[in-house]
């Protein structure tokens, strides 16, 4: 697909942005100060401490929390349901930790400036999805796209028209770890019933792309249409730690849900029940 953005620069919250941004029009929005340096240093030292496991990708990726990747292909959708309360007490269990809960912050953030319902993504007879993963990438995370329609067809968010990734930062880096994104809205030849890779993106997908890369300063989060190609840099020390919490801001009919149907690899699956988040599920 041709190149969309009609301008590059990092561009402050608003209805204008963030719909231009879920239109693929914009390139990234910066939310500054996001939460305050202390709110990180909670969050980064609560996350050090959750329920932390790792995806079975060659370049180490830690994450607390569920993704969707490893329920995509040849799995029922209600195993990633049945999935999400265990996935949903680790969450909780940092946030009340760090005092301090991301998901609930952004989503208030969003509906400042949305005029429809903003909240959880929900699937009728299964439940809430989660939203919020925490990963600690220090070694990167290879070239790949999130989009739902093409990743999860059998899911209600399929019925999207547009997808963010969004992701808080909670510290810095002395270097490495800047996030490329690369404006060629990913359309891969998919063959009926086809759910295509995702991750680990031939570079031909994003050859003579626009790109984009914004660091990962601590304290604010970033938000970009994750159907663009994106890779994030690994860091020179393999153990620095990077925290981020992420899920996906799109439109059904007429709201934005969060989710994290969309991460590139995966499983959750822990011991207690309940959902930390239930208190953000979409307005009637
Ligand atoms: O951490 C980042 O900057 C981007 C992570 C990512 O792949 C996503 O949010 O979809
Ligand atoms: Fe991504």
């Amino acid at each position: 697909m041709p190149a969309t953005w009609i301008d590059t620069k990092e561009q402050d919250l608003s209805r204008e942005t963030l719909a231009a941004l879920l239109d693929n029009r914009l390139a990234a929005i910066r939310i500054r100060t996001f939460a305050s340096p202390a709110e990180c240093a909670a969050f980064a030292g609560a996350a050090r401490a959750g329920n932390l496991k790792h995806y079975s990708v060659a370049t180490r990726i830690g994450y607390i929390g569920l993704a969707q990747y490893e329920y995509r292909w040849n799995r029922p959708l209600s195993d990633y349901f049945d999935d999400v309360p265990a996935a949903a007490a680790d969450l909780r269990q940092v946030v009340e930790a760090a005092g301090f809960d991301p998901v609930a912050r952004l989503i208030e953030r969003l509906r400042a400036v949305w005029d429809a319902p903003v909240g959880l993504g929900h699937e009728a007879g299964q439940g809430d999805y989660y939203a919020g993963i925490v990963r600690i990438a220090s070694e990167g995370v290879a070239l790949h796209a999130d989009y739902a329609p093409l990743n999860s067809p059998a899911y209600a968010i399929a019925r999207i028209d547009g997808q963010l990734g969004w992701n808080f930062f909670a510290e810095d880096l002395p270097s490495g770890g800047a996030t490329t994104v690369y404006n060629a809205p990913w359309s891969p030849a998919v063959a009926r019933g086809e759910i295509p890779r995702s991750y680990d993106l031939p570079r031909e997908v994003v050859a003579g792309a626009p790109s984009i890369t914004y660091a990962p300063t601590a304290g604010d989060v970033v938000l970009f249409n994750s159907r663009n190609p994106h890779e994030i840099a690994g860091g020179p020390r393999p153990h620095l730690d990077r925290f981020v919490r992420r899920a996906h801001a799109r439109p059904l009919p007429a709201a934005v849900v969060l989710s994290t149907a969309q991460m590139p690899l995966c499983t959750g699956g822990a011991s207690q029940a309940g959902s930390p988040e239930s208190h953000c599920a979409p307005r009637a």
